[in-house]
């Protein structure tokens, strides 16, 4: 694949389905068109309104590079003691619903009657990466993990389901959307890097990214 995927997302026909598999990750590309993701960013300021972003403390004890909150039933969290999900955000409220806008994105890519409980988002600047893991704090790994990226491209790398071995890299653009399910579910993946300035979406840079699970 070249470095840079130059299709742009527009509005005018359906959606593109899955047009690639890294490693059994499917990849549909400009799943969102570019009003459908600026609708989004809109919500998305009214949930960290509610749940402002913040930096969970990893448990090696560093904040993470990544600012986050979350909507739904559950939350995701780190502290000293470990990682997990928690009903409410650390200044007490309980965590917004997930926007119906993200419950039809997850419904479309995965078909599934049963919606997610955790809507994770992750908010990246310039020098923000993720280092490379598993999402594996949830009872049950049959239910895939969807994966929603806005604004500036970032570079995802997805490795093996055990730590370590060869890795492989993409692009991903704003308005793709990511499925770990299946075999993919326990694969080890990571954000190397964003590309600054890649994306208008968001006026002042950064790219968001939605991490969609089930919890219990
Ligand atoms: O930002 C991404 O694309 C991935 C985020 C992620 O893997 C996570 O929050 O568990
Ligand atoms: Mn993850």
């Amino acid at each position: 694949m070249s470095d840079k995927d130059e299709r742009q997302p527009d509005d005018t026909g359906p959606a593109p389905s899955a047009d690639l598999a890294v490693r059994g990750v499917q990849v549909f590309r400009a799943r969102l068109g570019v009003s459908e993701q600026s609708d989004l960013v809109a919500t998305l300021r009214a949930v960290i309104r509610a749940a402002p972003l913040f930096s969970p403390m990893t448990p090696y004890g560093r904040p993470m590079r990544v600012r986050m909150t979350s909507a739904g039933r559950y939350g995701w969290y780190s502290d000293r003691t470990g990682y997990r999900y928690r009903t409410r955000h650390p200044s007490g409220v309980e965590w917004p619903p997930i926007p119906p806008q993200v419950l039809e994105i997850w419904s479309g890519v995965t078909g599934l009657a049963r919606m997610p409980d955790c809507c994770l988002i992750n908010f990246y600047d310039a020098q923000a990466r993720m280092g490379m893991h598993q999402d594996r704090d949830e009872a049950d790994f049959g239910y895939p993990v969807v994966s929603v990226s806005l604004g500036d491209d970032a570079l995802f790398r997805i490795g093996n389901t055990t730590r370590g071995g060869k890795t492989e890299s993409l692009w991903l653009n704003s308005g793709d959307v990511l499925v770990m399910g299946g075999e993919s579910r326990l694969i080890y993946h990571g954000v190397d890097r964003v590309r600054p300035g890649s994306s208008t979406l968001l006026p002042r840079g950064g790219r968001i990214n939605l991490t969609l699970r089930v919890v219990d």
